[in-house]
């Protein structure tokens, strides 16, 4: 059996996927028996219950008189190869490349060469930091000094290395959940409070942000709902949403959406819904999609990204060019109206999120690229 490793990680500890994602990764590897260290500004968003193979280091910023900005970039070079040090950590996971691998790249300067890191590109690093010029050349020098890097869909694969002119291998990561909290749940009593029987309810859940197209969202219920009885739950918030209230209320559908706010136990809300709408502009993997896939739930949504890798058109949703919202209101309807289409695609949901996202599957990609860098076979 292979060694037991001591690994460091770093991530955005607030809500958003790749923070989500790298926590939950963390968990797993613990209980296969690893030990993890954080290293981030706060405890990790969904970081749960205590487990004893999980240690937090919290990253303090010196904001000295003299300091404009606090310099959060040296302070977490600096604990990286601290806490390296003093627990002895094999590797180092940054997931992010900015301005988390290029702190891994410091910290591996003051460690030497021997010391190990892994970098995940989730998105947004690539897709709207390597667009600015001034930054690019110092994204670059992070991805290619990483021992691995890993990307979350083959989308952000090509488009990393196309924006950014790398040619270094990149192994493709997908996202994942774990199927022991992502699974259908009952939710016959929740269900009642938002739609009567007959009601279908179709839910949108982002951070409501420009490139998410809620608006898009709203257009497509509205088309919907002449076509069928419906409700629209939304959940989540952020910069968008006051934008979208006014929005529904001056097209009058008040009684018909509802707002459910950020909420934490996703699973039991998604369960609620007939499906889930993502008409994203930019996505680099869409993790709600996934967990509405693991909650027997189909996606309808745009093909932007790395969705189309994740959603399977006519099995497991449908997707449109962006933008298209007839065309996404068309496919809704047409789903919503037909049960024995509705089941096969649940049916077909399930099946997709087990055998191809789920989270035995991706840990053992990631702990197999841990013992490629360290050379252990
Ligand atoms: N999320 C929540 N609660 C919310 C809204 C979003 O937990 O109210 C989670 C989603 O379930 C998903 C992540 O895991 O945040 C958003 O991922 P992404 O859209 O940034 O990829």
């Amino acid at each position: 059996m292979a060694r037991k490793l001591k690994i460091g990680i770093t991530c955005y500890p607030t809500l958003g996927g790749s923070g989500v994602v790298a926590t939950e990764l963390g968990k797993l590897m613990a209980e296969r028996g690893h030990e993890i260290h954080f290293i981030t500004h706060s405890i990790p968003f969904r970081l749960g219950k205590f487990h004893k193979n999980i240690f937090f280091h919290e990253v303090e910023v010196n904001d000295y008189y003299v300091f404009r900005y606090p310099p959060y970039d040296l302070s977490l070079a600096s604990k990286m190869a601290q806490v390296a040090k003093m627990e002895k950590l094999d590797l180092l996971h940054v997931h992010y490349a900015v301005p988390h691998a290029v702190c891994a790249h410091l910290a591996k300067q003051m460690l030497g060469d021997g010391f190990k890191t892994v970098t995940t590109l989730h998105g947004t690093d690539i897709t709207v930091l390597a667009q600015d010029e001034s930054l690019k050349d110092l994204i670059r020098l992070a991805i290619n000094q990483s021992d691995a890097v890993t990307a979350v869909s083959q989308d952000l694969i090509n488009e990393t290395r196309q924006l950014l002119d790398i040619t270094r291998p990149i192994d493709l990561t997908y996202n994942f959940v774990d199927k022991r909290v992502y699974y259908p749940r009952d939710a016959v009593s929740l269900r009642a409070d938002y739609a009567e029987p007959h009601e279908k309810i179709m839910m949108h859940i982002s951070n409501f942000r420009p490139v998410k197209r809620v608006s898009d969202v709203v257009e497509i219920f509205e088309r919907v709902s002449k076509q069928l009885p419906a409700k629209l739950l939304l959940v989540g918030e952020g910069p968008e949403l006051s934008k979208i209230q006014c929005k529904i209320r001056q097209m009058g559908l008040e009684d018909r959406v509802h707002f459910l706010g950020k909420q934490e136990d996703v699973a039991q809300v998604i369960s609620m819904a007939d499906l889930l709408l993502l008409p994203s502009e930019k996505e680099s993997f869409g993790l709600v999609a996934l967990e509405a896939m693991a909650c027997g739930v189909p996606t309808v949504g745009s093909n932007a990204g790395g969705i189309p890798e994740l959603v399977t058109h006519g099995e497991t949703g449908y997707l449109c060019p962006i933008g298209d919202v007839e065309g996404m209101a068309g496919f809704a309807a047409q789903l919503l109206k037909d049960e024995k289409l509705h089941n096969s695609f649940k049916e077909a949901c399930l099946f997709r999120a087990r055998n191809e996202f789920c989270n035995d599957v991706i840990t053992t990609q990631y702990e197999q690229i841990y013992y490629r860098v360290l050379g252990i076979e």
